[in-house]
Order: structure tokens, then sequence, then C-alpha cells
């Protein structure tokens, strides 16, 4: 049987940055199944529509899998999905990562034949087995857990997984079938200018339930051993030269112990990398962030999302300013950058609430770059909240989710505040900041790019010219250099 997994297409307003680990993970399990696997990464390549209805004619696929997030549904439904079923007939089609794990009955009704929610790597290899073995018709009864499907015109959710315990049995993504050099090392995450930036991931699910966050890992938190991160730095350093690791778990510090024990393993290993990690707030002290930075760490990167406690509360964010504001001073005092990002929006927030979060960046000399609309995604409580102001602006939530793209672009008004209103708000309160928090003078991050990446990388990172998209992607992010 021959499988087809693509990777549809996000922010085509920017160069194509992100490896898609979850699709790369999907293909090395297939493939280890025994099932002939090829790639379509449409994101990574941006192919057109019609260079993609070629490919799809050519394509003898007896399955196709998409992944993606859910800001890809217009696409998958108005085009990836309609030309699958003209193009490769009787293909099966499977919708799996985030878009298909939030909105499983909407994918359904959009044309696929099955959706995976959630972790994917046992459910896809079973339901490959199931549509093998086919002795069953298509489409009927079938109790893989982490399935959706349709049944006599109704929508069947089986059972939700087990999450899997034992991540080092996850195999690593199956770089080969894309292009790392064109396309990922081309173009960087966040990393640190010029060097050679890789994402990865070391730890799935967290233990928070912020009301804006989606979590298709079950809010059971694992993570691999250190020795098996170490195997795949390994891998990509001795195969791509890698120099940088940006870390893009929801929360890689939850458990102070593996954090030692990495950097024990860092400071043991032959090799000389750097790396950039998330956390929340409350994960770490001070001791921490100083190991850390010995081992590697440049930046750590927090989702401080207010300055208010009253909207923290709400938000159930589960954390108080003070110690937001500790975690940023003992990260900073460890030497290492702390990018950050905010919400701007939330409901029933005002005025008192936003100058909270503008003084809490004066405070603490940040800058007021990454700061989001508060945008409510499928699967999160917000948008359980929302469902209903939802329908009644855009007409369906169909409607709403077609719209859905970066946070940092205006989609819907969650306040008492006019839509103008909102939006003048969150100009000036970048503005207000922007004029009281004064910026790294060039030659203050030249500094500090010298003591965090060492001569050789900074030499490296100073001999090549960085485009002003890449800048304007970073400022983005909330790196103020
Ligand atoms: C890296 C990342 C990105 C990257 C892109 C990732 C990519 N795949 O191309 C970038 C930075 C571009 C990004 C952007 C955004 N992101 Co993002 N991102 C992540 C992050 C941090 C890691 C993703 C990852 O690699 N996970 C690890 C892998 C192993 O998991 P996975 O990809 O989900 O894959 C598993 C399953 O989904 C499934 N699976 C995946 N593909 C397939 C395919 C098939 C066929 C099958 C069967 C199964 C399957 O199996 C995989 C293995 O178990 C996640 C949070 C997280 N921890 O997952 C958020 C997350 C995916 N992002 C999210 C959001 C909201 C956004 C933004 C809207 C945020 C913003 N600030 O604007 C933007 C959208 C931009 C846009 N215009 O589209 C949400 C998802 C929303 C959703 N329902 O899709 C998440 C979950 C964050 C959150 N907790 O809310 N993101
Ligand atoms: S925002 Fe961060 S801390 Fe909150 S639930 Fe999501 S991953 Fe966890």
């Amino acid at each position: 049987m021959r499988v087809l997994l693509i990777n549809p297409p996000i922010r085509l307003d920017d160069v194509p940055r992100n490896f898609p680990t979850g699709l790369g993970i999907i293909a090395a399990v297939v493939r280890k199944a025994g099932y002939s696997v090829a790639v379509m990464d449409i994101n990574g390549h941006r192919w057109d529509k019609d260079a993609v209805s070629t490919m799809l004619k050519e394509s003898d696929a007896d399955v196709v899998g998409i992944s993606g997030l859910v800001t890809t549904f217009a696409y998958q439904r108005d085009f990836l999905i309609p030309e699958i079923h003209v193009n490769v007939p009787g293909a099966v089609v499977i919708v799996g990562g985030g878009i298909g794990s939030s909105i499983p009955d909407i994918m359904l009704k959009s044309g696929a034949d099955f959706v995976v929610r959630g972790e994917g790597e046992e459910t896809i290899v079973e339901l490959l087995n199931y549509l093998r073995d086919e002795k069953e018709e298509k489409g009927t009864t079938m109790d893989i857990g982490g399935v959706s499907y349709r049944y006599n015109g109704a929508i069947v959710h089986n059972q939700r997984r087990t999450p899997i315990l034992d991540l080092d049995a996850v195999p690593f993504p199956a770089y080969d079938f894309f292009d790392m050099e064109g396309t990922y090392f081309k173009n960087t995450v966040v990393g640190p200018l010029g060097l050679r930036d890789h994402s990865i991931i070391a730890s799935r699910g967290c233990t928070h339930r912020c009301e804006y966050c989606f979590d298709l890992f079950d809010h059971r938190y694992r993570i691999r051993s250190v020795g098996n991160v170490f195997g795949e730095i390994n891998f990509l350093m001795g195969t791509y030269g890698v120099e940088h690791f940006s870390f893009q778990d929801d929360t890689m510090t939850v458990k102070k112990r593996w954090m030692n024990e990495f950097c024990d393993m860092y400071e043991k290993c032959e090799y000389d990398f750097r790396w950039s990690c998330t956390s929340r707030t409350d994960a770490l002290d001070g001791p921490t962030f100083k190991r850390m930075r010995e081992c590697g760490c440049t930046s750590v990167s927090f989702g401080i999302e207010s300055g208010s406690q009253r909207i923290l509360d709400s938000m159930n964010k589960k954390v108080k300013v003070e110690v937001a504001e500790n975690a940023l001073f003992d990260a900073r005092s460890a030497g290492l950058r702390t990018p950050v990002s905010f919400i701007h929006g939330w409901p029933g927030e005002t005025v008192d609430d936003m100058n909270a979060t503008v003084h809490f960046c004066i405070r603490n000399k940040i800058p007021l770059q990454a700061l989001m609309y508060a945008t409510p995604f499928p699967g999160t409580k917000l948008y359980t909240k929302s469902k209903s102001l939802i329908v009644e602006k855009f007409g369906s939530e169909e409607a709403y989710l077609e719209k859905v793209g970066n946070c940092i672009d205006f989609l819907i008004n969650l306040t008492g505040y006019s839509d103008e209103v909102l939006q003048q708000q969150r100009s000036k309160m970048i503005m207000t900041v922007l004029d009281a928090v004064p910026v790294p003078t060039p030659e203050e991050v030249d500094a500090r790019n010298l003591e965090l990446y060492g001569k050789v990388l900074y030499e490296k990172m100073n001999s090549i010219e960085v485009s002003d998209e890449f800048k304007k992607h970073r400022k983005e992010h909330g790196f103020n250099e």
C-alpha cells in the first residue's frame, strides 16, 4: 500500500521556516511499518495549486495523510481534499495534526475519510493495517483509538488513545524526505542570525490548562530521556552540521532534574552547540538558569501574556505577576536572553489591565513587539466560551476558521471596546513601551552575541548578511536585537 503524506502551506507572506516535526515522525513510523511512503512538503517548497494538482495526478497513492495546523482549514477544505478525491481516485484521505485533532467533525464534513486525533504514531499504523486488511467495507465500524470517521451518515469518534508513555520508542523524524538544505537550514526559525538552526522537541503535553491554549497531548507531560535527545542532536550535528537547536516544547523545563541531567550530558559531550527553549515563569530558579546558560543555552522564551493579575487569573494561567518578574530577573541575571509574548484583548480586559501590561514591560525593560490578539482556537476553553460570538459575527464556525491565521493579525474582538479602539490600544501600548524601554545599541548586541555564542559562532554570524525579513520575524518573536 502506498502512502502519500502532505504538509499544507502556512504563512505565505513569509518564507517557510518550521520543519514539520509531527509529519516527519509519521513518515518515519509508516515507513518502519513497511509501507511505501512519499512526502509532499507543499509548505517547504511553496508549490502553487497547479503544481500540486499535477503531482497529485501523477501520484499512485492508496492513502493520503494530511497534517497541518487549524489555520490550513480553507486550503484543505476548498482545494486539497477535493483535489485529492478528483486526481487520486479511490485514495483514502486521513487528516491528522492540529487541524484533525481540534476540528474532527468539520474535517470529516469537509471530505476527509478518517481523522486521527492527538498523537498519531500508533493510530496511523493501526489504521493503515486496517485499511490494508480491509475485511469490511471502508467506513464500517472499527474501534481503533483516536480515530474519527463517518458511519451510516453519522460521525463516530472512537475513544481517546492513551498517550505514548515511552517517547524514546518514537523514531526521529524521517529527515531524508525533506529539503533540509534548500529550505529548513536556509530559513532559520528564531535561532541566531546566520547559524544553522533546527527545531527539536524533547517533551509532549503540559501540566497546565491555560484557557487560550490547545493541548493536543492530553495534558500528560512526558519527556524523552536525555540520552535519546542527545542521540538526535548527535545525528543532526553529524548529518547536517546543526549549530543551534530551538527546542519547541510547550515547556521543556517542567522537571528540574531532567534539565540538570541535560546539562551534565552537555558538559560531557564532545560537541559545541547552542540551544534555546521555552518555559513557564514558575518552572525554574536562578541556579538552574545559570547552569543552563553555562551549558549552551542562549535564550528562554516565556509567554507572560499579561501584567494584570486579574487577567492572568481569568486565563487560568496559574502564575503570579511577581513570579513572572522574578523569573525574568533570574534568567537575565544568568546571562540569558528572554524573549516574551503577551496577549491583547482578553475577554473583560480593561484599559487598566492594558496599562498594567505596559507598566510590567517598562518596569522589566521588555520591548512589546510580540503582542498577540486574543484569538480563540478550537479545542480551547476560550473557543468554547466564544463560540456564540464567533457564530454571531462570522455566520458559522467554518466561516471563522477560514480566516484564522497569525494572532498578530486582528480577527475577532472579545472585549467591550470597538474593533477600532482595540486596535488603536494595541498600537498605543507598543509605542508607549518603545518610547520608554531603551533598545540595545548595535555594540551592546554585538558584545552579547560574542558572550553567548563564543568566538567561532560569533564570527560566523557576523560574516553573513541577514535579511530585513528575518530581522522582522525575530522581532515578532520578542527578540529585541
Ligand atoms: C512549531 C509550532 C508552530 C510552527 C509550525 C509547525 C509546523 N508543523 O509546521 C509555527 C511557528 C509556524 C507555528 C505557528 C502557529 N501556531 Co503553532 N505550534 C508549534 C508547536 C510549538 C510545536 C509543533 C510540533 O512540532 N509539535 C510536536 C509534534 C510531534 O506534534 P504534532 O505536530 O502535533 O504531530 C503529532 C500529531 O499532531 C499527529 N500528526 C501530525 N501530523 C499528522 C499527519 C497525519 C496524517 C496523522 C495521521 C497524524 C499527524 O502525530 C504527530 C505525532 O504524534 C505547537 C505546540 C506543541 N507542543 O505541539 C504549536 C501549535 C501547533 N501551534 C498552534 C498555534 C495556535 C499557532 C499559531 C496560530 C500561533 C500564533 N501565534 O499565531 C500560528 C499559526 C500560523 C499560521 N499562520 O498558520 C497551536 C495549534 C492550533 C491548532 N489547532 O492547530 C499549538 C498546538 C499551540 C497551542 N498549544 O495552542 N506553530
Ligand atoms: S500556554 Fe503554556 S503553560 Fe499554558 S497550557 Fe499551554 S503550554 Fe501549558
